[in-house]
């Protein structure tokens, strides 16, 4: 019995916090809903999180949505497995910077990329253009393991996250050799590698 349970979907970015579950190493249950179904729109589900989208954790009688924020909330919540930065710490600045860029700067401006940049009818940009986003993810992330000080936190699991799905899985955010060698040694965390092979394993269950 644990009192952790996240609400995924196979594939989904249920996976950013499936891996900070991997990584925070607390045991948690998984409520699959499988897409094909709809089943993000049931009553029961809305009841969880209103928006029908996942992912959406439940921690004892709290319930957070949104990838980065249950990534947030889950280092502040666990303190023992060393994954968030505290907040008089002179690296907090940073630390929230890179949690946020992913998710509300980078991931717009991929997917409106691969989208072919459809027209707005409004006569601003709504989003950063791919080459400041490319060479401000690149600089951020030259010659460092991590995106924050000198250890692994939950910003290198949402900005890392967002770094694979626009450059591996998506293929519109260039393979620059900075974003490359920052990714890798993410990539073959054991915690990515259990989150993947669990999604693989539930994923044929769905
Ligand atoms: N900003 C949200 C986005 C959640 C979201 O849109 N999830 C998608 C899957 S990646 C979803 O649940 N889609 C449901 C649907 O397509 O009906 C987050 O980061 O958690």
């Amino acid at each position: 019995m644990t009192d952790l349970t996240l609400y995924h979907a196979i594939p989904s970015r249920g996976f950013v916090t499936r891996w900070m579950l991997e990584e925070l190493g607390e045991p948690y249950e998984i409520k699959l809903l499988n897409f094909d179904k709809d089943e993000q729109k049931r009553q029961d589900y809305l009841a969880v999180n209103p928006m029908g989208r996942v992912p959406a954790l439940r921690h004892g009688d709290k319930i957070i949505t949104e990838s980065a924020a249950i990534c947030t909330y889950l280092a502040d919540a666990f303190p023992k497995a060393n994954l968030s930065v505290p907040i008089d710490s002179p690296l907090r600045a940073d630390y929230l910077r890179w949690l946020f860029f992913g998710p509300v700067s980078a991931e717009p401006t991929i997917l409106w990329s691969m989208l072919g940049h459809v027209k707005t009818e409004v006569d601003y940009r709504p989003f950063a253009d791919m080459d400041d986003v490319v060479r401000t993810l690149s600089g951020a992330v030259a010659g460092r393991s991590f995106i924050v000080g000198h250890r692994f936190t939950a910003a290198d699991v949402v900005l890392g996250s967002t770094i694979w799905w626009g450059m591996r899985l998506l293929g519109v955010l260039p393979e620059t050799p900075e974003l490359v060698a920052y990714w890798e040694p993410m990539e073959a965390r054991p915690a990515r590698q259990r989150a993947v092979a669990g999604d693989e394993r539930d994923g044929i269950k769905q």
